[in-house]
């Protein structure tokens, strides 16, 4: 259970007046489920290295996998504010459960959705959102990471079939998948999604071990050692790197909402804490140091909300451009990385115990202000819009 009450999650500039009823009601249930479901269990699946067993499936029933696909193909059919209010909620618990229901939902669901066949969507989308399959994204590879356009996984016409060749590294759910989008060149050179199904001979998902961060969350490689794919598993409606780049638009979004929640988490733990935990006589939130963090962390908060809301309005009106979700994700990811470090200084020697959740986002976070784009790549791309020069 978390340390401190719901009731203290932060609204400090009224926002919620500015979502609907069903916003609300959204955030309300997913926030429940994260109480109930994921709390109780996530410092012990954190410390041992393991996932959290059958999260994909509650993550379908709580209908968090692919919230804005639409209804006909199992999805919910909601808006973008009700994808990242899920989002939110769901890194309040840890990032790897946000990270379970970004990749499914964006990566491999908005992929689909977006540029698959009709057959595809059918035979794919319903099941994905249930969480009876789970997916896969294959994008990096062992020497390509910022750079995908240098991939060199690739792929061969060989008339009833084609033959995929090559590997992918720091794969979410990689040793769990039932189906990865993989991207690939073809034999001009351009980029194109497929997806491959677990028991095609030639493909191997060996899961990468010994990781600090994300330890909830199973990581892993694709490799393709001339997997037959059937020509109908090309995804037709792409080619080149705008196809997985747009997934990653989808993704980086519903980032810079959940780090919010990750900030909140340790915010809260923090306040609580202070006003508990007494030295030299006084609690230690009595003291003008520890109360110029808390206040920071709620100002660097607020306006992480308020960004997101803003990102979503224009989302939800297709008016958001990449560089903008860029900015998003880079603001939001640094300052809740900032305060999972700094809050943990606010506990003390109790702040590097999994009792409390300090230790555990800020590991996570190390991750997340890395995939999805770095730090510094992000920071390149607002400079490219700014500038119109490509400092790459
Ligand atoms: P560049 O020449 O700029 O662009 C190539 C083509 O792509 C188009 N484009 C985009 N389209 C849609 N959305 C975007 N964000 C786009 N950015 C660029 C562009 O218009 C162009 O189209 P066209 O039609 O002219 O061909 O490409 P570049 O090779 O210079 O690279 C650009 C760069 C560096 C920004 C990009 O490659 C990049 O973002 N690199 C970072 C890589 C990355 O984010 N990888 C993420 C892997 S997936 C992951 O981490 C999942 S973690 C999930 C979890 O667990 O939660
Ligand atoms: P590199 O690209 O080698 O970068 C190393 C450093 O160099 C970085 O600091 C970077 O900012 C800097 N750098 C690179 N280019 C420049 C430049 N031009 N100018 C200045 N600095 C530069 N990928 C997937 O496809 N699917 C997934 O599901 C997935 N899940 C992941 C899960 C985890 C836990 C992790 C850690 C990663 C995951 N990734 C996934 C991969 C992730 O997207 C990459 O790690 C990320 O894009 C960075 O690539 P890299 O690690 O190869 O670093």
């Amino acid at each position: 259970m978390s340390y401190y009450p719901l009731t203290s999650i932060p609204d400090y500039y009224g926002i919620d007046a500015l979502l609907t009823e069903e916003h609300k009601l959204i955030r309300q249930s997913v926030r429940d489920w994260v109480e109930s479901f994921v709390m109780p269990q996530i410092d012990h699946a954190a410390q041992n290295h393991t996932d959290l067993p059958g999260l994909m499936k509650e993550l379908g029933k709580i209908g968090a996998l692919g919230p804005y696909i639409p209804v006909e193909y199992g999805g919910s059919g909601l808006d973008q504010i009700s994808y990242g209010l899920i989002m939110q909620e769901l890194e309040r618990g840890d990032s790897a459960v946000r990270s379970a229901a970004s990749v499914q939902s964006s990566l491999v669901m908005f992929p689909i959705n977006e540029f698959g066949s009709e057959e595809q969507k059918r035979k794919y989308l319903p099941q994905l959102a249930s969480g009876e399959m789970i997916g896969s994204f294959g994008l990096t590879e062992p020497n390509h990471g910022s750079d995908p356009g240098s991939m060199e996984t690739y792929f061969k016409d060989m008339g009833d079939h084609y033959l995929l060749n090559g590997a992918k590294m720091w794969i979410t759910n990689s040793p769990l998948c039932d189906i990865a989008v993989v991207w690939a060149k073809n034999e001009e050179g351009k980029i194109q999604g497929l997806i491959v199904e677990r028991g095609m001979e030639g493909f191997t998902t060996p899961e990468t071990h010994n990781k600090w961060s994300l330890r909830a969350s199973k990581t892993g490689e694709l490799v393709f050692n001339d997997v037959k794919v059937p020509k109908e598993n090309l995804l037709p409606g792409v080619t080149g790197l705008k196809g997985p780049l747009s997934c990653l638009n989808s993704a980086r979004y519903g980032i810079s909402w959940g780090v919010i929640g990750a900030a909140i988490d340790c915010y809260c733990t923090a306040v609580q804490y202070s006003k508990e935990r007494r030295q030299f006589g006084n609690p230690i939130g009595s003291y003008q140091l520890q109360q110029k963090k808390l206040a920071e962390f709620l100002t660097e908060i607020t306006k992480a909300q308020l960004l997101c809301l803003q990102l979503g309005n224009l989302k939800n009106d297709h008016k958001a451009s990449p560089a903008q979700i860029s900015m998003a994700k880079r603001n939001n990811v640094k300052m809740a990385i900032d305060i999972a470090r700094e809050s943990r200084q606010i506990l003390g020697g109790m702040g590097i115990m999994g009792e409390f959740p300090m230790m555990r986002h800020a590991a996570n976070l190390e991750s997340v202000i890395t995939y999805e784009g770095t730090h510094d790549v992000h920071l390149l791309i607002t400079g490219m819009d700014i500038t119109g020069i490509n400092a790459f």
